[in-house]
């Protein structure tokens, strides 16, 4: 893991540069622009960026548009994640290790800055540099993704969901939107930015489904197992509001075997890029092992 972990903290550093560059380059009214900052710049794991730059990397593609297009899906991230946290949705006090941005800038500056960066996403995606066509799929996935195809209903299935019986199937779908569409448009947004086969086309799809799923495992877990101070919030919220979970379903042992079961078949998945889908593989372990 030592290597994946100063791999990701490289990124990590480039990404949180562009995003402060992207956030100087522009004349935004003060107090959104804190608001904006607040929660762009609070630290946060930056997987979707990276993933999108690692899968253009395997497939030798052009890096700068990659990186655009990661961070505009980090912008979207951040969005759902400050809109989440109203009181109208999961009403969380704290995200990333500080106060919630509604908490902090008011509820109005708060819903506001995630409509900003929602818009800002789809600016810095129409400015990437790529062929026109190649630019609108990417555009089109990414929309496709964020809205009413993908995180947008995955919410809104889950807020309809709180506090009834709800069916592995129907749990399944609901992570598949909110939390899977956005890890698939991460990767096959660095396709996008390169040259790919149908083959290869195919297994990032898989393996972005079976990553997800993994993602969506661990992240049930630790919220009944994590450690509040690492994960940078509070524990026991999916319980509290009595949501669907895996563990609430199948119990703590038999979702760590579905993680793991998930985190090997999206390892298998990359078998057509031999070695050099190295990082991606070591990404699945970072997933599954990751406590915050
Ligand atoms: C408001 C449209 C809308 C959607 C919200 C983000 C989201 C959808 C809900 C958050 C609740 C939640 C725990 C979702 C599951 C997975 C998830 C998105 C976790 C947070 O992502 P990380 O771990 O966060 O990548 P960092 O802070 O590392 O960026």
């Amino acid at each position: 893991m030592q290597d994946i972990e100063a791999l990701l903290q490289d990124y990590r550093r480039d990404i949180d540069c562009y995003l402060e560059e992207l956030l100087e380059a522009q004349q935004i009214y003060s107090e959104l622009k804190e608001a904006l900052s607040y929660s762009l710049l609070s630290g946060g794991k930056r997987i979707r960026p990276i993933l999108t730059l690692l899968t253009c990397q395997l497939l030798e593609g052009n890096q700068g548009a990659a990186r655009r297009a990661g961070t505009a899906l980090e912008y979207i991230h951040t969005y759902s994640l400050i809109h989440d946290d109203l009181p109208a949705m999961d009403d969380d006090d704290f995200r990333r290790g500080q106060r919630s941005n509604h908490l902090v800038f008011g509820e109005g500056m708060a819903i506001l800055a995630g409509d900003a960066l929602l818009t800002q996403a789809f600016q810095l995606l129409v400015e990437v540099d790529l062929p026109a066509e190649k630019r609108c799929r990417l555009v089109n996935l990414i929309a496709e993704s964020a809205g009413v195809q993908g995180m947008v209903a995955g919410q809104a299935m889950d807020l309809r969901a709180e506090n009834r019986e709800v069916e592995l199937a129907e749990l399944q779908q609901i992570h598949r939107k909110k939390t899977g569409a956005l890890f698939r448009a991460a990767i096959l947004s660095g396709a996008l930015c390169s040259d790919y086969s149908q083959e290869e086309w195919q297994a990032l799809e898989t393996y972005a489904e079976k990553l997800g799923l993994t993602f969506q495992i661990v992240d049930d877990l630790l919220d009944v197992v994590g450690d509040c101070s690492e994960l940078g919030k509070e524990v026991g919220q999916d319980f509290r509001r009595g949501k669907a979970t895996y563990p609430a379903l199948l119990g703590l042992e038999e979702s760590r075997r579905r993680a793991e079961k998930a985190a090997s078949q999206a390892k298998e998945s990359l078998a057509i890029f031999a070695e050099r889908a190295g990082s991606l593989r070591e990404l699945v372990d970072f997933v599954l092992e990751r406590s915050s």
